[in-house]
């Protein structure tokens, strides 16, 4: 059990947030709950995608995971120990909904009821998630997300949820990254269900966007205009590798097209950008947006998530394009539009993902500018690194600390210049299946023993608690047990 969080952080010359500022931490249901064959749980594409030899490092599974789905407590607990405002989980729709279309399982439906009272109990904002990349496998089996009716599948769904949660939950997220959902999953292969289609990649990105839309007002038919609607984005801050070259900033130009604006501007304004429409025609006739969709994705929200980590590098070749091994691509399709991205200068995590906390900044304000009066919140941000622990038993994860220490900066600079950034939600509670890399990347700011399943906090878990319960950015040095 951690220790107390003593006396309160020497404020003289330190950031201070809003007083109304949202601290929180992020899991999703496939990476922690384990669990997959128990309370009724239905087959999902991440169930199938792993299962396959040569999808995910060392054939891990989330079989087991964090065995969040019988820890669950005991977790709430470490969560309020952190002193956090807020918990942003996911609830995995074949666990409530086996074939993701007709019955629904009520013991799925009662595990999150069971969470969501006790994160209320423990005084902590459940933010959800519907749809973290769990596709029902029987959904995939139609079409998955190249298949339109899934998009109303997923209204059905997320109808079912906002009756049985109602106002207990403080956030209703639809949708986490759907870039990851459309292309890891559709484009490149590395996520479920693995194709390799760049058609199938962006009519899954609209039935995605349409998904959100049609999800968002069977929400707020269920529970009023009141309840709260947002969607998460893993938007791309894309730099030039030449920044005098008028072909790699028209490299940029494409790469935040397919990136971005192919989720923002339907979303945010209720169109697909022109543009993006005509860098792609010699892929697709873009038939699969019918007359009235674009309007039907734009619902106005209460707040967009932010989930950022790196920053990415682009540059214009004509005829070729392929992603450095091991980058963070600016798009998957960056190679059928004559750009290709470029090695990102270091430092990097364990993921390979350069640390640049200036994008944070960067990203924050681009989106002010473009929608001043949209307030956002960071849903996803953190690092992963080969933590060790100590012969003192601790975990000294002063990267960790010192990149959450740095990108936090970076969201009060963004305050200070006038973007409206109510939260920040560091990834992730807890070390869990990392997808493809399985459980050889750690997020978490609490360690998990995969052979135990204990937990033990690491100096980035108390460094954190220290600023969740004061509003005050600790020096990285600043660990309190
Ligand atoms: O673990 C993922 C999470 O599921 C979605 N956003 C990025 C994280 C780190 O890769």
């Amino acid at each position: 059990m951690p220790e107390s969080a003593g006396p309160s952080v020497a404020t003289t010359g330190a950031r201070q947030f809003p007083a109304d500022f949202v601290w929180g931490s992020a899991t999703a249901a496939y990476q922690i709950e384990g669990a997959v064959e128990e309370g009724g749980r239905g087959v999902s594409i991440w169930d199938t995608f792993s299962r396959t030899p040569g999808k995910t490092l060392n054939g891990d599974t989330g079989d087991v995971a964090d065995d969040h789905y019988h820890r669950w407590a005991e977790d709430v607990q470490h969560i309020a120990d952190l002193g956090l405002g807020a918990y942003r989980f996911s609830i995995s729709w074949p666990r409530v909904q086996p074939g993701g279309s007709g019955e629904f399982n009520a013991e799925g439906i009662a595990f999150y009821s069971m969470l969501v009272d006790a994160l209320l109990a423990a005084g902590v904002k459940p933010v959800v998630t519907l749809y973290h990349w769990d596709l029902p496998q029987e959904l995939q089996d139609e079409g998955g997300w190249t298949n339109r009716a899934t998009a109303y599948a997923f209204a059905d769904y997320a109808r079912r949820m906002a009756v049985e949660l109602g106002d207990r939950i403080d956030v209703w997220t639809t949708i986490n990254e759907p870039w990851c959902a459309a292309y890891l999953g559709y484009a490149n292969g590395e996520h479920a269900p693995g194709h390799t289609d760049p058609v199938e990649a962006l009519t899954a990105a609209h039935h995605l966007n349409l998904g959100h839309g049609l999800a968002a007002r069977a929400i707020r038919e269920v529970l009023g205009e009141d309840a709260k609607v947002s969607i998460t984005l893993n938007l791309h801050v894309n730099r030039p590798a030449d920044p005098t070259s008028a072909l790699d900033l028209e490299a940029v130009r494409r790469a935040d097209a397919v990136g971005n604006r192919i989720f923002l501007q339907p979303l945010l304004e209720g169109v697909y950008p022109s543009d993006l429409l005509a860098d792609l025609a010699h892929v697709t006739d873009w038939s699969f947006i019918q007359p009235g969709d674009a309007e039907l994705c734009q619902v106005q929200m209460d707040v967009l998530g932010i989930n950022y980590y790196s920053t990415g590098m682009v540059r214009f070749v004509e005829g070729a394009g392929r992603v450095p091994e091991g980058q963070t691509p600016a798009s998957v399709l960056v190679g059928v539009l004559d750009v290709e991205g470029v090695p990102v200068p270091g430092p990097y995590t364990a993921m390979g993902w350069n640390i640049d906390p200036s994008g944070m900044t960067e990203l924050l304000l681009s989106l002010h500018a473009r929608y001043p009066g949209q307030p956002l919140m960071v849903t996803e941000n953190g690092a992963a690194f080969g933590d060790e622990v100590s012969a003192d038993g601790r975990v000294h994860d002063e990267r960790r600390v010192s990149y959450l220490h740095d990108h936090i900066d970076a969201v009060g600079a963004a305050i200070d210049a006038g973007a409206d950034v109510r939260g920040y939600f560091a990834w992730s509670l807890l070390d869990n299946f990392e997808w493809s890399f399985g459980y050889d990347r750690r997020f978490g700011i609490i360690r998990v023993d995969y052979d135990t399943q204990v937990r033990t906090w690491k100096d980035s878990a108390y460094w954190y608690r220290t600023l969740a319960t004061s509003g005050v950015l600790p020096a990285s040095e600043d660990i309190r047990y």
